[in-house]
């Protein structure tokens, strides 16, 4: 392969298109760049497909959007700082936007800025089956196949970017006498229209984002009433009527829940809202990154560099617990492109000075107390992986967002979508909006309008 790096982006979700915008941006003649797709279009999980299970190829479907999401966290909290929501939309708009406008948004980014048609880099419906690391060349052999035609075909890579997204393998944990139940059960993997529930009993098990977004999108388009169970700690908000918090579930009978407080409840349906877990089954044991759901898995230099192994040849993007989203998968997408092209200031360094550096994150990520911890971790991960890149995130300025936004939560778990966040960068005040709770057009047209 001589001096040419040839560069393997596995998934165009915001993750990896994020990366193919800052190679773009870099144009380096030495670096080709590939992405594969298993899909037939970018974003990955900001599409809606009403499809769940397995799709028309028979590949697990990838994303859980459900129909009238709308963001949990403040857009000026994922905003990009080359590329505002002013710069798109023109004017100000409200601060929790639905799905369709976020979408449309990073699109206008990356058609918009970009030096040329990122789309062409991308092998649509293409799947990724394997990879393996060759320690002889120091390169990779990845297997893919076309959903189309069937056709596998190996290709050589001299750097793998592993983007496919932390929120696709459901964790389905079992109760005793689930089997009884006589209702739907699914896991919110596959929950795609709240009013599917209407007028029924629900069940929600967990007590983080989707068990409470779950939880208050069944209210709001018309479920008779929700229990939900956590196995922790409560979620605690001061919930409207029709929403109540149990502890976790000791026996299922029939229709009947049975928590472990000694109370009960009947209801209609379930859905487990119990998270995910990390699956990287495309890659070869030695590559795979291991590790429960936080803000800063371990074995990995800034974040994104695979320490294991020591290559410096394989990445991954976006296996970090999410508040800044976008603006994350943007400095990490940057750095890494950088990295590979020999662009940073104050790299290379040894493997052993990387895992110390790596240790000091995971070790403080160890010492959290709460979420306004995580907040400051994820500002300091996105300011360091921007050190050098000549990129300006003010990420400690978004994180003071972010810290309001819980609080606003902690007030009104009903209204805390309807409050206006300041942009970081073009410093519009967002427009106000009807109340999320009474609102049930999602479109992007009565959004903006
Ligand atoms: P999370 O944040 O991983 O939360 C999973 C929840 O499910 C959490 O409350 C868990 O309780 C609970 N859980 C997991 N297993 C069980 C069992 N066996 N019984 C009862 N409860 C269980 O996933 P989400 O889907 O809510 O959010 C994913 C991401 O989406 C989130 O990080 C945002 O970025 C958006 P625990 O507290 O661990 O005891």
């Amino acid at each position: 392969m001589g001096s040419k790096r040839k560069v393997c982006i596995i998934g165009a979700g915001p993750c990896g298109v994020t990366a193919l915008f800052h190679f773009d941006q870099i144009s380096d003649p030495s670096t080709e760049v590939v992405c594969f797709e298993k899909s037939d279009t970018w974003l990955g999980l900001w599409n809606f497909t009403w499809m769940t299970g397995t799709d028309g190829f028979g590949e697990p479907c990838h994303g859980g959007m459900y129909k009238h999401l709308w963001s949990n966290g403040p857009k000026e909290g994922l905003e990009y700082p080359d590329y505002t929501f002013d710069d798109h939309y023109g004017k100000a708009i409200p601060s929790f936007p639905p799905r369709r406008v976020l979408r449309d948004y990073m699109e206008g980014r990356l058609v918009k800025k970009s030096k040329s048609d990122l789309k062409r880099f991308i092998k649509w419906n293409t799947v990724v089956r394997y990879v393996t690391y060759n320690q002889k060349s120091d390169d990779f052999t990845v297997t893919a196949e076309e959903l189309k035609t069937g056709r596998t075909f190996e290709s050589k890579f001299t750097h793998v970017i592993v983007a496919i997204g932390i929120f696709n393998n459901p964790n389905k944990p079992t109760f005793d006498g689930i089997d009884t139940f006589p209702g739907r059960i699914i896991h919110s993997h596959d929950f795609r229209d709240a009013a599917q529930f209407k007028g029924q009993r629900v069940l929600v098990v967990g007590a983080s984002y989707s068990a409470e977004d779950v939880a208050l999108q069944c209210l709001k388009f018309g479920a008779k009433s929700i229990v939900t169970s956590y196995r922790s700690k409560p979620m605690n908000f001061k919930w409207p009527a029709g929403i109540e918090e149990r502890p976790l579930i000791k026996k299922i009978d029939g229709k009947v829940i049975n928590f472990i407080d000694g109370s009960s409840a009947e209801v209609d349906s379930i859905i487990l809202c119990t998270g995910y877990k990390y699956s990287f089954p495309c890659l070869e044991e030695s590559l795979r990154l291991v590790s429960t759901l936080s803000v800063y898995p371990a074995g990995l230099y800034k974040g994104s560099l695979w320490l294991n192994g020591g290559n410096r040849k394989l990445f991954y993007m976006g296996t970090q617990d999410q508040y800044f989203s976008f603006t994350m998968f943007d400095a990490q997408g940057l750095w890494i492109s950088r990295f590979i092209t020999g662009t940073l200031p104050n790299e290379p360094k040894s493997i052993e000075e990387m895992k110390k550096e790596e240790q000091q994150w995971v070790q403080r990520r160890k010492n959290v107390k709460d979420c306004h911890d995580d907040i400051d971790i994820q500002a300091d991960f996105i300011q360091d992986l921007s050190d050098g890149t000549g990129y300006h995130p003010d990420a400690p300025k978004a994180g003071a967002l972010f810290h309001k936004w819980e609080h606003d939560k902690v007030e009104n778990i009903i209204t805390y979508r309807d409050q206006p966040f300041k942009s970081v960068y073009s410093g519009t005040m967002a427009a106000q909006h009807k109340p999320w709770f009474q609102d049930f057009d999602d479109s992007i047209a009565s959004f903006v309008k």
